[in-house]
């Protein structure tokens, strides 16, 4: 095979960081195989099919690379306008508001269908007008719902589960994919392959100006966050994580001299400034500090004027890391705190400690850190109760009291069950899911499952966190996000997720946690004074 188109189908804009790894990979093997990247992303929906016919048509591809990034529109966090609609739908006690929900919901339910239709429209249209050409297809999304998304693809589509870089070069060479993630469908039937040894890292490293030849596009990006990978895999376990199932739970670590200099290269030749560790996890443990160490040095032995951010074990950071992380251009963080109850994260498998990770905060204080830190929580939670509910508001105070709470944004950042995990499998032995259901197919009330939310600690948290959307409703906060983490850095509402500014600039979430604070508080003084009246009835016969 002698050229490959690789396509990265439309998402909201983030960089196509995994085909430019692949793009880059096959060219140092086969330096002779022809290659472009089309970012559909880039084009109004209603050029993208001509896009695509176009490229087609004039690159002449033997090989057409699908890189499928997201599906997920309806997302479990308060950034995202689905779960207020959606929790307005489930528990608002005004008629009307259910009933304005429920329009809104149709129409992302519409949009939602329509993204993954569209979508899938690009590899037929190759199938149909272009049948010579080999289509592959893998990323993100693909990786987490390949059973369902095989069935909806052109017959002879190959789907790559996870990375792509050892199947793809085993494409060209025309050798077996037995030992890589593969899936395809043949008629009714689907057959699987299983990933021998992942590849090393070792030579991981992009040649920009290379790069910067075959995607014509890449001056979009110019101003915009650039993704960079440091490690593969994650050896943690957190029951609603998929990472490890994409990443693999071994972890793979690039040469710091080769990660520092992806930034270098995008830092003098195209101007960047503002970088994304894409790590599952960018401090996977003890035995990453070396490679983390080395790498901020590095940064700063280059003088690199960099914001930097990724997401970051709270827990793991160090006096010293913090110090460097700070002066190498740590920007804002994004902290999965999940819950301030032990026990809730013991359960979910989460595998820290929370003293640990207030511990890191205080050393990141220490260290003069002057970013922001959005504080994930995953309210209602298994093994969640009233008390464990009061311990996640404290330990967000906790967090602002070591950070100033002028820095601290806790978001409500419900789990999301998805197909793989930990938490899919128990919940279908518990009944909570039935066997064999879709998660691609959203109902009302398979949303209702899928953002995990259930009885009976269910209605008052959305009671908690609808009180809060509707008081900061047309109002913003004045604090702008300015920080590693935004693409463009004069625009307010620009945090390099997009998706999670709304939650930020409303700093709704601490609303949020502190109404559900003033609601159990209530239902407990409610409760004592009952068992006190109990009591003083029982008091005077006993
Ligand atoms: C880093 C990251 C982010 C960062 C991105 C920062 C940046 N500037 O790049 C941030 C925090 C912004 C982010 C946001 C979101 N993300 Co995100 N993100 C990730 C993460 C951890 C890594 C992605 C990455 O860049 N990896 C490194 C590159 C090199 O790998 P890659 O792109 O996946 O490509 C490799 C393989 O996929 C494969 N591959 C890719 N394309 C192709 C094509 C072919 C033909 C083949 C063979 C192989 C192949 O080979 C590549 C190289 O090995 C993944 C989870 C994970 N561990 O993969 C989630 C993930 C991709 N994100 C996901 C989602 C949903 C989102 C959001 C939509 C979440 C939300 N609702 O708010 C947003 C919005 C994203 C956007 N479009 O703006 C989902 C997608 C699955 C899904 N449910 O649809 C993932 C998988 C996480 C999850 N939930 O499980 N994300
Ligand atoms: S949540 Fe983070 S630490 Fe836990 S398994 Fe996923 S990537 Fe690893």
């Amino acid at each position: 095979m002698e050229s490959i188109l690789y396509i990265f189908l439309p998402c909201k804009k983030v960089y196509p960081i995994g085909v430019t790894y692949l793009a880059d990979f096959i060219h140092r093997r086969k330096p002779d195989v022809r290659q472009r990247i089309l970012d559909l992303s880039l084009f109004p929906e209603a050029q993208r099919s001509s896009a695509v016919r176009d490229a087609a048509t004039e690159f002449k591809p033997d090989l057409v690379c699908f890189s499928w990034r997201d599906i997920q529109i309806f997302s479990p966090h308060e950034g995202d306008s689905s779960l207020e609609h959606a929790f307005n739908f489930y528990f608002a006690s005004n008629p009307l508001k259910r009933i304005v929900a429920s329009f809104a919901g149709l129409q992302q339910l519409y949009r939602y269908y329509s993204h993954i239709r569209a979508a899938l429209s690009y590899p037929w249209l190759i199938a149909k007008e272009f049948p010579k050409a080999q289509i592959i297809i893998g990323g993100g999304a693909f990786t987490a719902f390949a059973d369902q998304l095989i069935q909806k693809l052109p017959e002879g589509a190959i789907g790559i589960l996870g990375e792509g870089e050892d199947a793809i070069l085993k494409v060209i060479e025309g050798q077996s994919l037995e030992n890589e993630r593969y899936i395809l469908r043949e008629g009714k039937t689907i057959r699987k392959g299983q990933q021998g040894a992942p590849a090393l890292l070792d030579a991981l490293t992009v040649d920009l100006p290379y790069l910067t030849s075959i995607f014509p596009q890449y001056q979009e990006y110019l101003g915009e966050s650039i993704g960079v990978q440091s490690k593969r895999g994650c050896p943690y376990d957190c029951a609603f994580c998929l990472y490890p199932y994409i990443e693999g739970k071994r972890v793979r670590y690039r040469p710091p001299s080769m990660v520092v200099k992806d930034i270098s290269q995008h830092y003098h030749q195209w101007g960047a400034r503002r970088f994304w560790f894409t790590d599952a996890q960018f401090i996977t443990g003890k035995e990453a500090y070396p490679q983390c160490t080395e790498i901020l040095e590095r940064i700063l032995a280059e003088k690199l004027e960099i914001e930097w951010s990724g997401y970051i074990r709270t827990s793991l950071i160090t006096p010293e890391l913090a110090k460097l992380m700070v002066r190498s251009g740590v920007g804002d963080l994004e902290v999965a705190i999940t819950s301030g109850s032990q026990v809730v994260l013991n359960n979910l498998h989460m595998g820290f400690k929370l003293e640990r990770l207030y511990d890191g905060c205080r050393y990141l204080a220490e260290a003069g850190f002057k970013g922001k830190v959005i504080l994930n929580y995953s309210l209602n939670s298994p093994k969640e109760t009233e008390e464990s509910l009061l311990q996640s508001v404290e330990s967000y105070k906790v967090v602002a009291s070591i950070l100033g709470e002028e820095r601290v944004f806790p978001l409500m950042f419900f789990l999301g069950i998805q197909p793989n995990t930990d938490l899919e499998q128990r919940l279908l032995e518990e009944g909570y899911l039935s066997a064999g259901y879709n998660p691609l197919m959203l109902t009302p009330t398979s949303i209702r499952k899928l953002l995990y939310n259930p009885a009976p600690l269910n209605s008052f948290i959305a009671k908690a966190c609808l009180r809060a959307w509707e008081r900061k409703e047309g109002s913003r906060d004045p604090r702008k996000w300015t920080g590693s983490l935004s693409q463009a850095p004069k625009e307010t509402g620009s945090y390099a997720d997009k998706n999670l500014i709304r939650g930020i600039e409303g700093n709704s979430g601490r609303d949020a946690l502190l109404s559900l604070e003033e609601i159990l508080r209530s239902r407990q003084s409610i409760r004592s004074a009952k068992d006190s009246g109990e009591r003083s009835v029982i008091t005077p016969a006993s």
